[in-house]
């Protein structure tokens, strides 16, 4: 492989697909992939991605579709005339929490794999519990009730592991596993995260989990990174090592596997990174170095995150995980469930079905709908903790609609949303001077001005709107970099060549003073509900 003629590859195993994307050394994005779990694997019968238990609390993925989708990405950049033989590193982004249960024989599934069979051919037998809990899930509310009690409480909880017990956690999904699919939980050789189950994939062995990630599952000391004992033994007996190891987010997992090499053409020098979380990848991806440096992701979730020096963690919300890209730092999130998929909802239901459509809608309503405020909880809501699911609609007085007129569910949605990641992001240090957008409605001007006007500051999005995927390219190329110097490098060092971002919003006084005003109402209207 030529010095200067070296490729990354960051792949994103999320919640709806499982894409690619391809840089060059000079950070420039060469080459990008994608398979739609649902429309190019139509024969796993999931919805965006996932299946819904009758339960309406239970949320899983069939573990092999992931598999599948690698045999497809594979194939059709195989089919591109992608250059494999260019990639000097992987590394990757997976959905955060979700957990896979390798049965015994996992590892030399792993080991053997040879070309010429479909990895999902060769894997299909391998899972002691075939469908995956993915952080949609939140019918684990006893067993974080459980840990609670057992570790002396939520904010115990919290200030051991960076959260509360939340039910998406793997470590209260391992418990309910242990409690309710016993048998599957002790066939399990390992359990891994979305994102170390991937990058295993790719050097055909259990791989570590990497510190961000780990962040994610109520069993790790956020300070030490390593597991911490009474949370392990609070969850099921035995956990330790099924989990393996924890490591700093740079590091190498392994070199390709030789199935990828026959396969493909990768070469033997091309190394896997740690993979870690799509909220981590995209701090990363974001390059979000300094406090106030926020971000907010439209995704199917929405989420804020930015980095932090030093933790300060809530039991009453947000969360605080290992920073991806500095060994020593953290960084602080707040999430929301109810995303793009109900924004969509809405406007397929009040706005005529069409972004432009919504656009409209939203330009005939003033910044704060007159205060009209509506909470719209089509998933159990994480913040604000809302697990009853409905339209929750209040004029300016306080008191309860049914409806509205739909203009004003088009706008109340999208305030709503903005207002309490305002609320519950600053309550755990997350205060922004400036906020890059990213995610799909990332690039919906009409979302970014309603952000940058309720939190009053300027709004950037980069020209990149896939920041998990492209943090797990920049992170291939970081951990690339440490593992070429023996040493730690900077991580400013790595993206110093990154493009510049453009501002796409800028605060209008008038309408962050009417979002100013109507907060305490908003906090009164949220608190009567949750
Ligand atoms: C974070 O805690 C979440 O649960 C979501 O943002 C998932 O990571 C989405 F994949």
């Amino acid at each position: 492989m030529q010095e200067n003629d070296m490729l990354f590859l960051g792949l994103d195993s999320s919640t709806q697909s499982l894409k690619a994307i391809v840089m060059d050394q000079g950070l420039k994005v060469v080459y990008t992939a994608s398979v739609n779990f649902d429309t190019d694997l139509p024969e796993f019968g999931t919805e965006g991605g996932v299946h819904h238990g009758p339960d309406g609390l239970t949320v899983t993925s069939p573990t092999i579709m992931w598999v599948a989708a690698l045999d497809l990405l594979l194939k059709k950049m195989a089919e591109d005339r992608f250059d494999f033989a260019k990639v000097a590193a992987v590394s990757g982004s997976g959905q955060q929490h979700g957990s896979v249960y390798l049965k015994k024989g996992g590892i030399k599934a792993l080991n053997g794999l040879t070309a010429g069979n479909s990895l999902r051919s060769q894997l299909e037998e391998c899972f002691s519990i075939p469908d995956s809990p993915i952080w949609m899930d939140s019918s684990t509310g006893q067993q974080c009730k459980m840990l609670e009690s057992a570790l002396g409480g939520a904010q115990a909880v919290a200030d051991l592991t960076g959260s509360r017990a939340y039910e998406r956690f793997t470590g209260n999904q391992i418990a309910k596993m242990f409690q309710t699919k016993r048998q599957g939980y002790e066939d399990s050789e390992r359990i891994l995260l979305v994102s170390s189950f991937m990058a295993s994939l790719l050097v055909g062995d259990y791989v570590p989990i990497d510190a961000s990630d780990g962040s994610g599952m109520n069993l790790m000391d956020l300070r030490s990174k390593t597991w911490n004992r009474q949370a392990i033994d609070a969850t099921a007996p035995g956990l330790e090592q099924k989990l393996g190891q924890i490591v700093p987010s740079h590091s190498v997992a392994g070199p390709i596997h030789s199935y990828y090499r026959d396969l493909c053409g990768f070469t033997r020098d091309c190394l896997v990174i740690c993979f870690s979380g799509d909220n981590p990848n995209s701090l990363a991806g974001l390059r979000l170095q300094r406090a106030g440096d926020i971000a907010i992701s439209l995704g199917t979730s929405d989420t804020m995150f930015g980095s932090l020096a030093s933790p300060t963690p809530s039991a009453s919300e947000g969360h605080i995980f290992a920073n991806p890209v500095d060994p020593n730092g953290y960084m602080a999130m707040v999430c929301q469930k109810n995303g793009s998929l109900t924004r969509e909802r809405v406007r397929d239901e009040f706005a005529g079905g069409t972004w432009d459509a919504f656009d409209k809608a939203l330009a005939r309503t003033p910044a704060g709908n007159n205060g009209n405020v509506g909470f719209y909880i089509d998933e159990p809501e994480i913040t604000p903790p809302l697990l009853q699911t409905g339209v929750f609609r209040f004029d300016a007085s306080g008191t309860r609609l049914d409806s509205f007129a739909p203009d004003l569910d088009a706008r109340a949605v999208v305030e709503s949303q903005f207002l309490s990641l305002l609320v519950h992001g600053s309550n755990i240090g997350l205060k922004p001077a400036g906020i890059l957008a990213t995610g799909g409605a990332s690039t919906n001007k009409s979302i970014t001005t309603i952000m940058s006007n309720v939190f009053g500051v300027p709004v950037y999005a980069g020209e990149q709107p896939d920041s998990a995927a492209l943090g797990a390219c920049y992170r291939a190329l970081h951990g690339w970099q440490c593992n070429a110097a023996q040493a730690f490098v900077p991580f400013a060092d790595t993206v110093k060549g990154a493009p510049k971002i453009q501002q796409v919003a800028t605060p209008n006084a008038a309408a962050h003073a009417a979002y100013s005003a109507m907060l305490d109402h908003y906090r009164a209207l949220e608190g009567s509900l949750v």
